[in-house]
């Protein structure tokens, strides 16, 4: 394998490999066709995605729900008349767009709605799940799986059955967010849960939990938590994280995915557009990697001034991975810079993206976006230690970006704490 002694050859081969890696998105709201409509893909649902809902809403005087009574097109049409053409779309959100219109091979100068909608037409969502994987270079991608949605139980329960590109991951929110309202469901499903977590409820929630897994084979279970989130303390959540995740996260030996720093729905008109961003605790990300060292922790955290807090959590504990820029941080300016503290801070040992993707398309542009600065951080990085008189086989620097683009995840799976 050749030996990287200059800059010139560095760039080229950091691009290369990063061009090349074949990604495993640890992170998205895809499904597999199974799912009917749940998967989201087409312009129509590229350009009405929540983050365009927020931008657009800006600029409108028009009450909420006249937005939302509108049908798709309807919703589309305004979005992209607002925010590409009465305005410059270079917002991460709108730019997306544009960069799946150009990789998709269409006319971005065009402007032309209606063409990019005639490039849909007769496309099968399978052939459409080959194209964009085949584009974007996402081998596998993890789903995001709640029992608790009655659309996507029925299909657990009756008709799934999968893609091996797609992987499950157990979402359960309600149970640790919501139990006062949630556990009746439990109930109705025929466990022996009451409201009070006395030590049936906990022992039939842990079933619940067992029963789920046989059921998808989770690569992890995961939460959306709010910036309060606190364990211990006295609440149903800390007491069900204890007595029921973290047990049964360790005995079937599956992570469990935190991801901290939602506060949900503070403009509630905006519905799924209506969530912010909260700063959190570290102390409770600590209180369980440390109390619990046997198990594994996989954590994203909301809020930029998280960041860097949750990258020295990391390299006190082995049993935390850190994972993607999410959401309001998935913009080039935090991307960039949660990734050059990464890199600082953990050196390889990091998952540095996810897409989140809730829009098949997405993928296209999310992973082009996160690849050039990932490619870009990671040359400094090499070049730095380049300049020291350091040498760098170009085999290293493949390991090193497949590592960063899949490897990580996959074998902080097979670890045995
Ligand atoms: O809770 C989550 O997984 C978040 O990613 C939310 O789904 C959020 O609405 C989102 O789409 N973020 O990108
Ligand atoms: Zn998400």
């Amino acid at each position: 394998m050749k030996v990287i002694r200059n800059a010139y050859d560095l760039r080229k081969a950091v691009d290369r490999f990063v061009d090349q890696a074949k990604i495993t998105d640890v992170h998205t709201h895809l499904f597999t066709p199974d799912f009917g409509d749940l998967l989201l893909w087409g312009i129509d649902e590229l350009i009405t995605y929540h983050y365009l809902i927020a931008e657009t809403m800006r600029w409108l005087d028009m009450p909420y729900e006249k937005f939302w009574s509108l049908s798709k097109t309807e919703q589309a049409d305004l979005i992209w008349d607002t925010l590409f053409i009465k305005n410059s779309p270079y917002s991460e959100a709108c730019r997306g767009v544009l960069t799946v219109l150009e990789k998709l091979g269409l006319d971005v100068a065009g402007r032309d709605l209606a063409s990019y909608r005639n490039f849909f037409r007769g496309m099968t969502i399978r052939e459409y799940i080959d194209m964009v994987l085949e584009i974007s270079k996402v081998e596998t991608l993890v789903m995001t799986n709640d029992p608790f949605e009655d659309a996507e139980r029925s299909v657990w329960l009756t008709s799934y059955k999968g893609d091996p590109r797609f992987k499950a991951a157990l979402r359960i929110d309600p149970l640790l967010n919501d139990w006062s309202n949630k556990y009746s469901r439990l109930k109705e499903w025929g466990y022996d849960v009451e409201e009070k977590l006395n030590g049936k409820t906990l022992s039939e929630i842990r079933r619940f939990l067992n029963d789920w897994i046989d059921r998808m084979e989770p690569v992890y279970m995961a939460a959306s938590l709010p910036p309060t989130f606190k364990v211990p303390e006295e609440s149903a959540r800390s007491i069900i994280v204890e007595e029921c995740i973290i047990p049964v996260s360790r005995e079937r030996d599956i992570p469990f995915a935190m991801m901290i720093g939602v506060k949900k729905l503070v403009n509630p008109g905006l519905k799924l557009a209506g969530d912010s961003v909260g700063k959190s605790d570290i102390n409770t990300v600590e209180y369980l990697c440390s109390k619990y060292p046997h198990n594994k922790f996989l954590v994203t955290m909301l809020a930029r001034e998280n960041q860097h807090e949750l990258c020295v959590a990391a390299r006190k504990f082995r049993n935390l991975l850190v994972f993607g820029c999410w959401w309001f941080l998935n913009n080039p300016s935090l991307v960039e810079e949660m990734t050059r503290m990464r890199f600082e801070l953990l050196g390889v040992s990091v998952i540095p993206q996810h897409s989140d993707a809730r829009v098949l398309d997405q993928l296209i542009y999310k992973w082009e976006h996160s690849r050039r600065i990932i490619a870009r951080v990671l040359y400094e990085k090499y070049r730095d230690i380049l300049d020291t008189g350091w040498v760098i086989r170009e085999d290293e620097i493949r390991r090193d970006v497949d590592k960063l683009f899949g490897g990580n995840f996959w074998s902080f799976l097979k670890m045995k704490f």
